[in-house]
């Protein structure tokens, strides 16, 4: 079969648009797609210094080899969580995906600044709540104390549809006034945003193939993505009966999102005692995780 463009054999069926696409027209395609991404929501200016967090997955591999190739300037961050094996993993195949995309990587190992890794610590919260907790600070500190203008993450549209039609399913509604492409940076809070907001993941996954990066596709040990699978399986089951169901729900769900924007609890950010950064008490979430008395430092020395 051959690409709706050109001579060449289709390389994917896209099925929203209904099309096929040889391997050139689709890069273009998806480049395009990123693109217009960022100027629609206004995501990311020209001059702006943009750090991605590659964690060696596909989605943040992608973001930062486009972002790359449009021409941004960007620099990337590699977490190594310290989970055995699974990091080890993780941290090489970020190294050989910012070697392949030309990109500066920085690299911050959890047990060499915390003293111990993910999984290692006690405390009665579940792992992936303070690994969640862990992994947000370091990356917001690392950009605000190297100045950063923007944080770019993987986000593609199926963790997007998936995140709020499960948070909509238990009327978990408090935080869904705060989902979005764009989340704009406020005092030390770095502006947040999700290039690959439109793009679904088996669009990612073509489009890593295409241009020949690797990424790991082991899942980390501590992952429970049952319920978040079961919600994907069922949104494609949808989208196969009627395509173009999860770019139209997300589109509907950013012109309604002012109905939860009153929800949001946003109590009053004071300063974390400890490292200064935006606190709910006296203390930041990170820094009680962690039982930390001094702040632990991010800048590139
Ligand atoms: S939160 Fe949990 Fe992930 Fe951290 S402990 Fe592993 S599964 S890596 S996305
Ligand atoms: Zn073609
Ligand atoms: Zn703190």
């Amino acid at each position: 079969m051959r690409c709706k463009f050109c001579e060449s054999e289709a390389y994917i069926r896209l099925h929203y648009p209904k099309m096929l696409l040889c391997r050139e027209h689709f890069i273009e395609y998806f480049e395009r797609k990123v693109k217009r991404t960022i100027e629609r929501y206004k995501l990311l200016k020209p001059d702006e210094k943009i750090l991605i967090v590659i964690s060696g997955g596909k989605d943040s591999a992608v973001t930062a080899y486009v972002l790359k190739k449009l021409g941004y300037n960007i620099e990337c961050l590699h977490i190594n969580l310290g989970i055995g094996k699974y990091s080890e993993e993780s941290e090489a195949y970020a190294k050989r995906q910012c070697e392949l995309i030309g990109a500066k990587l920085h690299i911050v190992r959890v047990r060499e600044l915390l003293g111990a890794g993910i999984g290692e610590l006690k405390t009665r919260r579940p792992t992936c709540s303070y690994c969640g907790i862990t992994k947000r600070y370091i990356f917001n500190k690392f950009a605000y104390e190297n100045g950063f203008d923007a944080i770019a993450t993987g986000h593609n549209l199926d963790d997007e549809v998936s995140f709020i039609f499960s948070n909509i399913m238990h009327w978990n509604t408090d935080y869904l006034g705060k989902q979005g492409p764009l989340l704009p940076g406020e005092g030390k809070f770095v502006k947040k945003v999700k290039p690959l907001y439109e793009l679904t993941e088996r669009e990612v996954v073509y489009y890593a193939l295409a241009v020949g990066l690797e990424y790991i596709v082991h899942e980390c040990p501590h992952a429970r993505g049952a319920t978040t699978i079961e919600y994907k399986e069922i949104l494609n089951a949808m989208e196969e009966k009627k395509p173009g169901t999860k770019i139209n729900f997300i589109k509907g769900f950013l012109r309604k999102k002012h109905l939860f924007e009153r929800e949001l609890k946003e109590a009053p950010l004071g300063e974390c005692k400890v490292c200064g950064m935006p606190a709910q008490g006296e203390k930041c979430s990170f820094c009680r995780v962690w039982g930390l008395e001094e702040a632990v430092g991010l800048k590139i020395k």
